[in-house]
């Protein structure tokens, strides 16, 4: 067998490219004869890119290329390449003092040249590879997959070189049938120019996959530079130990990109994995997973992964994640502290138990903070970002006040030094709940281009911050950056507090229809 796999993982701020690392594993034990090499362009200079892609080539002289795309959405609303993207916009869109709408006018600009500069950049990056590989395989193909492309697939045909592979989702079972030289035409892609991306394709379920550890020996034979990410010692290395959530929660995609059925990897394949990692300096971990803990009936995977971290003897290590704290015991807490827990974001959005039913999250706001006091309780004394969307659906001067009352019992919890509030507004995706309220409420029109955010008409509606509150928020950010801009989420917590009071948190606590086990709530009816 002839085939020469090379990964190249586009530009993107060196995150561990765990996505292509997993690819070459699963390659590698299927066909072992086949050769492979990673190049990562996150840890390569942006004057470099293309000249380290042309000498990889000639050197390795790949058939197969598979490009992996990280992140495209670098202007989502927290602090990103381009600089902040939120001030930058709620300066343009809401600020009165024309200086300041003037400074967001360019600062939006420099964002928005940014972003199309990268876009092109990496399609200019997969048609060059392309090309310099045909130089001495004229037969040879490219694959382009990643976060990025799982969730603007439908928009990414458009530009990319005829002929490529446009993959959604994971790529392993369509690397595979690409090696055997089977039939992709049911896996979840298409190819530009020859077939058209099916009806709700990423709706699709992923081809049920058992991982197992991911031989670092062998990848760091064909990764040249796995060292970048182990010298410096504070990088939080991906590992994976389940795939899929099953929920709903109105603006997510992680749910159809991953699929809603949680496919647990083997604990003791995942702390042979991490070990691996352990033996070679890695200290910092950070499990990859939609959701650490997605649902109740999956906290006994992570029970059963913690306790076999401990018994490897790894007590020693950090690991963050994004974990729903609903979903926790006492028991739970207790390991999740002995293993190093430092960081975790709960992505409640609100903190108005009405508004998190309304926002289909079946969050039940109560059993969080109970929870958290559990955490607390057993030494937790690290830090947790809290992330807040407001303004996302019915939100009320009354749910704000609510969200207030819940976010100040959090730092009564952990100590208010220690609960950062992540002020986000959502950026609104392709392929939700919410994309498709918008469609049904005319906010937006079908076939709209979700990448087109150099009209401001479309960034706006795309930064989902509607009217009537949408000028309210605008000015309470424009007066926290003013006034704080190094503390933004908090002095934004204070500046509504000031403004609007604080409701009694048995309010918050409390929706009309209190469902305690989250049923398919009925409000975004118009979806
Ligand atoms: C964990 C995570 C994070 C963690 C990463 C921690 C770490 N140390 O690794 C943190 C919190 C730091 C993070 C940050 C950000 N993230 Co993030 N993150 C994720 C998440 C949940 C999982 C990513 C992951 O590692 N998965 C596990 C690995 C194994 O999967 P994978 O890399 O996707 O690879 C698989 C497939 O994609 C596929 N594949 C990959 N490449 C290729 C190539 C080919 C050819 C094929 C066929 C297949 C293929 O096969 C792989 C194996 O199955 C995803 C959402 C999701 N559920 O996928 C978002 C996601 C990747 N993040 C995203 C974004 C935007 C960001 C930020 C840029 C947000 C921001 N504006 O700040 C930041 C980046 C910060 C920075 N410093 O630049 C977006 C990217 C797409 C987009 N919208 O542009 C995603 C998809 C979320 C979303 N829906 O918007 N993130
Ligand atoms: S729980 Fe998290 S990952 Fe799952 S659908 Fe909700 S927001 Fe998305």
């Amino acid at each position: 067998m002839n085939d020469r796999i090379l990964y190249v993982r586009l530009p993107c701020n060196p995150i561990f490219p765990i996505g292509v690392v997993y690819l070459a594993d699963h390659v590698h034990k299927l066909f072992p004869d086949v050769s492979q090499r990673i190049l990562d362009l996150g840890t390569i200079p942006p004057l470099d890119f293309g000249a380290a892609l042309d000498r990889c080539i000639d050197e390795f002289k790949p058939t197969l290329l598979v490009f992996s795309w990280r992140d495209i959405q670098i202007y989502a609303p927290v602090g990103g390449r381009g600089g902040n993207p939120l001030q930058n916009a709620f300066e343009f869109y809401y600020a009165r003092n024309p200086f300041t709408k003037l400074r967001g006018a360019i600062g939006g600009l420099r964002m928005v040249s940014s972003y199309l500069t990268e876009l092109w950049r990496n399609q200019n990056l997969i048609q060059r590879g392309l090309k310099r590989a045909r130089q001495y395989c004229p037969e040879a193909r490219s694959v382009v997959g990643g976060g990025a492309v799982s969730v603007f697939y439908e928009q990414l045909g458009k530009v990319l070189p005829k002929g490529t592979i446009i993959s959604v989702g994971e790529g392993e079972a369509l690397l595979e049938k690409l090696l055997h030289g089977q039939d992709i035409a049911d896996e979840r892609c298409y190819i530009v120019g020859e077939t058209q991306p099916r009806d709700r394709l990423i709706h699709e379920q992923p081809a049920p996959l058992e991982k197992t550890a991911c031989n670092y020996d062998y990848i760091a034979e064909i990764w040249s530079d796995f060292d970048y990410y182990l010298q410096e010692g504070d990088f939080y290395i991906g590992v994976q130990t389940k795939r899929g959530c099953p929920h709903n929660c109105c603006y997510c995609v992680y749910t159809v990109v991953e699929g809603k059925q949680v496919r647990i990897n083997p604990a003791d394949e995942v702390v042979k994995e991490m070990r691996q990692l352990y033996d070679r300096g890695v200290r910092n971990f950070w499990f990859t997973d939609a959701q650490f803990i997605p649902a109740r009936r999956f906290m006994n995977d992570a029970i059963e992964l913690l306790q076999k971290i401990l018994d490897a003897g790894m007590t020693d290590i950090h690991w963050a994640a994004y974990i729903r704290a609903d979903n926790l015991t006492p028991e739970l807490c207790d390991l999740m502290v002995k293993t190093g827990m430092n960081y975790f974001e709960i992505g409640i959005t609100s903190g108005s138990q009405e508004l998190v039913r309304k926002m289909r999250m079946g969050y039940n706001l109560r059993t969080v903070l109970q929870n958290c006091r559990d955490l607390k309780a057993a030494g937790f004394n690290d830090l947790v970002s809290i992330n807040y969307s407001f303004n996302v659906i019915d939100e009320t001067f009354d749910t704000i006040r609510q969200t207030i009352a819940y976010h100040r019992e959090m730092e009564r919890i952990f100590g208010a030094d220690k609960v950062e509030p992540a002020i986000f507004f959502i950026g609104l995706q392709p392929h939700t709940h919410l994309e498709e309220y918008a469609f049904k409420n005319n906010i937006l029109k079908r076939g709209y281009n979700p990448l087109a955010i150099y009209f401001p008409w479309v960034a706006k509606k795309l930064l989902w911050n509607p009217e009537p509150l949408g000028s309210f928020f605008g000015e309470v950010c424009l007066q926290a950056w003013q006034q704080n801009p190094n503390d933004f989420g908090r002095e934004v917590m204070n500046i509504l507090e000031q403004r609007l009071g604080v409701a009694p948190l048995e309010e918050a606590l409390t929706a009309p229809i209190d469902s305690k086990e989250p049923k398919e709530p009925k409000e975004l009816t118009a979806v």
